[in-house]
């Protein structure tokens, strides 16, 4: 889905109309300083693309962390499509019983095939998700090749606080990022452009090298889309259907706190 850019330290993202619109719009907005730069976007064989700023561009082999932000991971629009019609996924279910042959229901192992909403809940529920608002996707460390780490099962606090210690050990990186990942939740709290989105998805992309460079920024908006008017976000209450919350605030207080515990 990537693809060097065409300036110097950019890069290509395959991506959609709601990606595009998010990013661009986020340009206006005060969290802008934690959002790689948006550059300009094109279609081609009806692929939309967009070119924005690499967030690596500034690192010296770096190592790199992706969090996914969140209680909640798949569309309340997905949801209530799956409602109109059930669509049936065989690859979900592979993915099922690849970590836990016991989880899926004997109409499911019947059917070979599980929902999207039934993996994505499951999905949050086997890692920190659900509980803590965030999970680690994936973690490269800079003299190692693409990690084959598996973090799907990381959910207990203490296991997520294991992960991220070993992640930055260095005290400066430690304490830059601790340092940027405040001032990005008090650019959150003022956001118009966060009370006025759902931000499912999305990741934080941490980033430091062997110089004590190190930077967080926000992205993948791929399932970032506008809340319908007259609603407005606070990020931090609980999910109800209907009323759009993602838990984003939730999980990045958390994410502080432990943190902080390092
Ligand atoms: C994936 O599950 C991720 O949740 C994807 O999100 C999601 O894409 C996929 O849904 C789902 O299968 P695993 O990580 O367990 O493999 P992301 O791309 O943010 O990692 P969406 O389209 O929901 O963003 P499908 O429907 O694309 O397969
Ligand atoms: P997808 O929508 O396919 O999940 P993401 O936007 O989440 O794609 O990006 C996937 C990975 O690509 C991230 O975990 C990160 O490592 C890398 N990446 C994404 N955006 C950037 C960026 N602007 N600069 C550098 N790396 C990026
Ligand atoms: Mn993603």
């Amino acid at each position: 889905n990537f693809s060097p850019g065409e300036e110097n330290g950019t890069i290509i993202k395959k991506s959609s109309a709601d990606e595009a619109r998010a990013l661009k719009s986020l340009m206006d907005d005060v969290v802008r300083p934690y959002v790689p730069e948006f550059r300009r976007e094109y279609t081609r064989d009806a692929e939309l693309y967009i070119e924005m700023a690499d967030l690596l561009r500034d690192f010296d082999n770096p190592s790199v962390m992706d969090i996914k932000m969140g209680t909640r991971t798949y569309l309340e629009d997905e949801l209530a499509k799956a409602r109109v019609k059930e669509v049936l996924r065989p690859d979900m279910y592979e993915k099922m019983i690849a970590v836990d042959p016991d989880e899926p229901t004997e109409q499911e192992h019947a059917a070979k095939a599980i929902t999207k909403p039934r993996y994505m809940v499951w999905r949050e529920t086997l890692s920190s998700t659900a509980t803590l608002g965030f999970r680690i996707e994936g973690i490269k460390m800079s003299k190692d090749k693409p990690m084959k780490e598996e973090f799907k099962t990381v959910r207990r606090r203490e296991d997520v606080r294991q992960h991220l210690k070993k992640f930055v050990k260095k005290q400066e990186p430690k304490r830059k990022i601790l340092e940027q990942l405040k001032q990005m939740r008090a650019c959150i709290e003022r956001s118009d452009f966060f009370k006025q989105h759902e931000v499912i998805g999305s990741s934080l992309l941490f980033v430091y090298d062997s110089n004590d460079q190190a930077s967080v920024h926000i992205i993948d908006f791929g399932k970032t889309i506008p809340v319908p008017s007259g609603i407005t976000l606070n990020h931090k209450d609980e999910w109800k259907e209907g009323n759009h919350e993602d838990g984003y605030l939730f999980g990045l207080d958390n994410l502080i706190e432990i943190w902080e515990t390092l």
